[in-house]
């Protein structure tokens, strides 16, 4: 069984998409890799309609499980009420805004299928065309920059975008992780830490899209921020082996 968990913030617009968009796209690629799934959908406080429209989904599609914190807590608390509740050998997590499309868990599929890795993760930065979203220069750049300084900080690693969310992992990598991020450096931080174990991670060329709906939740500045402490943790695991929980 696998596990699929979406992390939602006010993105009622993208959730009327998933009886279309999601559910008939994902449930087929995940039998044809022999798999059942369920969808772990955490409603983060959101202000909006995204907590009741899920449960309306909720009733039509059994497979379907709607978690939610009273108040918002940020994507790294989401990820890991999600992770919590999962009880399946493999969880793939997802952006609720569809951004990175639904067939492309194929390519995640097909690539743990090729290499029984602990951790495969997508990056839109491996391959030229498959940067569709226009970002801003300045975001473009920030991102550029911090992924370098985690591929120079981390073992042996090519990574080009420790920040991306759209994953697969088998669940007894994720359980042996002591995880400490609520907001959207969580996804370097377990990656990092994956790394850092010695677990093996591959990334995989995977085209990212442009937003059709709702607003975007990333506050650059808090995020290089974040980003900072997690590459200052880093450096001081590897270089002064001081205990990173
Ligand atoms: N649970 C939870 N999810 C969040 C929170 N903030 C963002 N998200 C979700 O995390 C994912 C990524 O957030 P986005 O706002 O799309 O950030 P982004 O992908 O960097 O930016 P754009 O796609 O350009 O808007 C989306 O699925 C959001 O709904 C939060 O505070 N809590
Ligand atoms: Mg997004």
């Amino acid at each position: 069984m696998i596990s699929i968990v979406i992390p939602l913030y006010n993105e009622e617009e993208n959730v009327e998409l998933y009886p279309e968009r999601l559910f008939p796209v994902v449930d087929p690629i995940i039998k044809k890799f022999g798999y059942s799934c369920e969808y772990i959908m955490v409603d983060d406080g959101s202000t909006d309609s995204t907590q009741q429209r899920l449960r309306e989904i909720g009733k039509t599609h059994p497979n379907v499980i709607v978690l939610s914190h009273e108040k918002n807590q940020g994507l790294g608390a989401a990820l890991r009420t999600g992770f919590v509740h999962s009880k399946a050998d493999l969880v793939i997590t997802m952006d609720s805004d569809l951004t990175y499309q639904p067939q492309d868990i194929e390519i995640l599929l097909d690539t743990f299928q090729k290499t029984n890795a602990d951790c495969i993760s997508a990056s839109p930065y491996r391959e030229r065309e498959h940067s569709t979203r226009i970002d801003s220069q300045f975001r473009l750049f920030v991102s550029k920059s911090v992924n370098f300084f985690y591929r120079v900080l981390l073992p042996k690693s090519d990574i080009t975008c420790v920040s991306a969310i759209f994953r697969l992992y088998k669940s007894k990598a994720l359980e042996g992780l002591t995880l400490e991020s609520t907001d959207f450096n969580i996804n370097a931080e377990i990656i990092s830490k994956l790394m850092l174990q010695g677990k093996s991670v591959i990334e995989v060329g995977v085209p990212l899209h442009e937003r059709e709906y709702g607003e975007s939740k990333l506050n650059v500045r808090k995020e290089i921020w974040n980003n900072l402490i997690v590459l200052w943790k880093i450096f001081k695991f590897r270089f002064f082996n001081i205990r990173w929980e």
